[in-house]
């Protein structure tokens, strides 16, 4: 009977112990990620100075937190961009689809040149990141959310659609925007620079578009792909469009020439 007791004893023990352990890994690993978001966030935020980063980070929250992460329309971030304002440089705006690398490999050694949406304050706090709220949870998760195809509103591609319309407003001057050659659809209708971004530019704010098609080794496509016949229609008539095929090592070159002047890159 005592036997018995003792061993009752120590299995509830044991339960005890794992319940409680797991509690704690759980909790600790959710403040963790928490935390990491929130980090990252305040630590790129507060590179730029004269922003409210709390203020920020709260509006980013508000968007998303407690809320299906599949159901975060793109007005959601607007509060929060609203509260940061681009400040565009009319000599430098660059736009990109599908050379994410090239373009930010240049923009990062040649800031006198070339600004792009990651340049500004959001744009560099939230590039790379992953993050979604849940319905009933009062955190930022990093984990289990939905990714960028899973669903049309998942609060990651409705911040990036929301930023880049109000970019691309912004914009100003002579834009250029760097396509790629490696796919045979450079100008892809369904990227967020063709659906949103390039009929946003309008006259007489912007000038013109000047595209660089960046060739790699056995490049797809160039300035002659039927894709950019489209992009010459949506875009405003009055904004003078102009193609140029570069190819890739050239716009590498340029980075690492910090010489060369802006206008004589390629
Ligand atoms: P893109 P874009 N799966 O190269 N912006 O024209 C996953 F996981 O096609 C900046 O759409 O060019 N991720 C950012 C994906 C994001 C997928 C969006 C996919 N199937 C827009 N498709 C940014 N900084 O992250 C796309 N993505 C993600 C503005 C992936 O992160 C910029 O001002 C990829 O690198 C730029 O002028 C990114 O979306 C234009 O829109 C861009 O996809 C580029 O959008």
């Amino acid at each position: 009977m005592v036997w018995y007791k003792r061993k009752e004893n120590i299995a509830g023990g044991i339960i005890a112990a794992v319940a409680v352990t797991l509690i704690l890994g759980l909790s600790l690993g959710l403040t963790r990620r928490q935390k990491t978001i929130k980090s990252t966030f305040f630590s790129r935020c507060e590179k730029f100075k004269e922003h409210d980063c709390q203020k920020l980070w709260d509006l980013f929250e508000k968007a998303h937190v407690n809320k299906d992460p599949c159901n975060v329309p793109v007005e959601a971030y607007d509060p929060l961009i609203a509260a940061a304002p681009f400040i565009p440089d009319c000599k430098k705006m660059m736009f990109w689809s599908g050379t994410k690398d090239v373009v930010h490999d240049l923009t990062a050694k040649r800031k006198d040149c070339y600004f792009t949406l990651e340049d500004t304050l959001l744009g560099s706090i939230l590039d790379g990141l992953m993050w979604c709220g849940k319905n009933g949870k009062d955190d930022t998760f990093t984990t289990g959310c939905p990714g960028w195809s899973d669903c049309e509103n998942n609060p990651v591609r409705s911040f990036w659609k929301c930023a880049s319309a109000a970019y691309a407003d912004a914009a100003c001057g002579d834009v250029t925007a760097m396509l790629s050659g490696s796919t045979t659809t450079p100008f892809d209708p369904e990227s967020i620079f063709a659906s949103i971004e390039v009929t946003r530019l309008k006259a007489p704010r912007v000038s013109s578009l000047n595209v660089v098609m960046v060739l790699q080794m056995n490049a797809k496509s160039d300035c002659t792909n039927a894709s950019l016949k489209n992009l010459q229609n949506q875009l405003d008539p009055n904004i003078t469009y102009s193609c140029k095929d570069v190819a890739e090592h050239r716009v590498e070159q340029c980075g690492s020439q910090p010489q060369i002047m802006c206008g004589s890159c390629w």
